[in-house]
């Protein structure tokens, strides 16, 4: 079964190693986002910071909580040390089946409330992360709700919050994500409010599916609900009817006010750089706050890789493309979307080949709203999680000339654009055929792998892997 708080899954992980207790002061003002940002640099445990400059003992920070496959492995209640394929094959296998969840009628979450002139944002230690981030977040690791008007459509969304004052907060907004697909379509253009709700230190199942892209109009707490393997309690809020995880350490409450624009940003990005733009957002205005006793901040500091945010797509994004190119036939055998590539690189091993498996794949890259900037399609004996494999492919069986398929193409925070490109939103996409041509037959024209696997008949390969303390190894 998943963990019902963070708190267990912070035991948790500190049994495996996983978690650890800081108990120096450190200040929010940027230590706590160096160190937590020098923990994913060196894949080190996620840090617990128990005492933070001018905040009561009690109020604490949780950084990195998903940053490293481990962490993700024991929030599945896997073994510390699952592979990554087999951590997106339970990923799947569960996902298969969507637990709806439970309505509650009180949680931890309702321990405090605050609300209207009372609210006051940096009650918590709200952490500067980066040096140069356009202001505090408070919104780093954290799910967002938000429903559609015209039916069960209940989203939840990881998008990134900046204080702006003591009740007020901007977003990174984008247009083509759920949030700013309800907003944009059904508040802004009749000039109504949004309600939302925003769930920090909820369960980590939770916040993982709020950071993956499942479809429009699919709840994302049915699939958290599938991961954890029992229904995700909620509870409704104060000030309006959205239900939050019942659990959660802390719940903002509020609405998105049309009409209104405060600047958001600069931030670290998930690409590893900061870039340099102030964004627009409408204001969320507060009105209410509940959370629990002595309640934990959660703070993921994205950047250079592997962060929260590399890890949480390489499973859920690369299962939800692997899912829809079998939907489409596409004899695909396992899809890498690897931590280390900072969202823009996958990588598709397909069983079989021709010329028009290639393209559905193209055109499917193509069509997602992912930000993948490189698709690096390779053959079945080729080990997409293992990148040496993938780097030799790459460079032995793609064409210069005809392997390589480049597009044009929108939405990237890709640090390679011209100024004009970025303002206009275009990009690039490169696929990379690196499968032998479909003429080639295995017995004839494909050379084998000159490896110890493939050039060896199996009687010396046994011999010698029977012999090799033998040898002297
Ligand atoms: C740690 C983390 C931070 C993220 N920050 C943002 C963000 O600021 N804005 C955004 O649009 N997406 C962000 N994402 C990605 C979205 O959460 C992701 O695309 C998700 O699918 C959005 O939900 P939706 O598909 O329901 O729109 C972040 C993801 C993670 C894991
Ligand atoms: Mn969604």
């Amino acid at each position: 079964m998943g963990f019902r708080d963070n708190r267990d899954f912070i035991a948790a992980l500190q049994h495996t190693g996983d978690a650890k207790v800081i108990k120096k002061e450190v200040d929010w003002d940027l230590e706590a986002g160096a160190i937590t940002r020098r923990v994913c640099e060196t894949g080190g445990p996620a840090p617990l910071f128990e005492k933070v400059r001018d905040y009561p003992p009690g109020y604490r920070i949780f950084g990195a909580p998903l940053a490293s496959y481990r962490r993700l492995a024991v929030a599945m209640d896997l073994k510390p040390d699952s592979s990554v394929q087999a951590i997106q094959e339970e990923y799947e296998r569960r996902i298969e089946h969507p637990v709806k969840p439970k309505v509650v009628k009180d949680g931890p979450c309702k321990e405090n409330v605050v609300k209207g002139k009372d609210v006051d944002l940096l009650q918590f230690p709200v952490p500067m992360v980066h040096d140069g981030d356009g202001g505090r977040y408070i919104g780093t690791w954290h799910l967002t709700i938000n429903k559609d008007p015209d039916s069960d459509w209940t989203n939840w969304g990881m998008y990134r919050l900046m204080v702006h004052n003591r009740n007020q907060m901007a977003g990174f907004f984008a247009p083509h994500q759920h949030q700013g697909l309800i907003y944009f379509r059904k508040y802004q253009p009749k000039n109504r409010p949004m309600p939302f709700a925003v769930a920090i230190g909820a369960d980590p199942l939770s916040s993982l599916t709020a950071g993956t892209a499942f479809k429009k109009g699919e709840n994302e707490a049915d699939f958290a609900g599938a991961l954890a393997r029992q229904p995700i309690e909620v509870v409704k809020c104060e000030t309006n009817d959205l239900l939050a995880p019942a659990y959660s350490e802390i719940v903002l409450e509020g609405e998105v006010i049309p009409g209104t624009n405060i600047p958001e940003g600069p931030f670290g990005e998930y690409p590893g750089y900061r870039f340099p733009e102030r964004r627009s957002s409408p204001i969320f205005q507060v009105n209410a706050v509940t959370y629990r006793n002595d309640p934990i901040m959660t703070l993921s500091c994205v950047g250079f890789p592997v962060d929260d945010s590399h890890v949480s797509v390489s499973i859920g994004a690369a299962v939800a493309f692997k899912r829809s190119l079998k939907q489409r036939g596409v004899p695909v055998t396992q899809v890498n979307w690897p931590a280390e590539g900072v969202e823009h690189l996958m990588v598709v091993g397909i069983e079989k080949r021709d010329d028009a498996t290639i393209d559905l794949i193209e055109q499917m890259v193509l069509g997602s709203r992912t930000p993948i900037c490189v698709t690096a399609i390779v053959d079945a004996d080729v080990d997409v999680f293992n990148l040496k494999e993938v780097l030799h492919a790459f460079l032995t069986k793609c064409h210069p000339l005809k392997g390589v398929r480049r597009h044009e193409s929108f939405w990237t925070l890709s640090p390679y654009l011209s100024h004009e490109e970025w303002l206009n939103n275009k990009g690039g996409r490169l696929i990379l055929d690196c499968t032998w041509p479909s003429s080639w037959k295995k017995e004839t024209t494909i050379p084998p792998r000159a490896s110890f696997a493939d050039m060896y008949p199996q009687e010396i390969k046994d011999l010698v892997l029977k012999n090799w303390k033998e040898y002297g190894f």
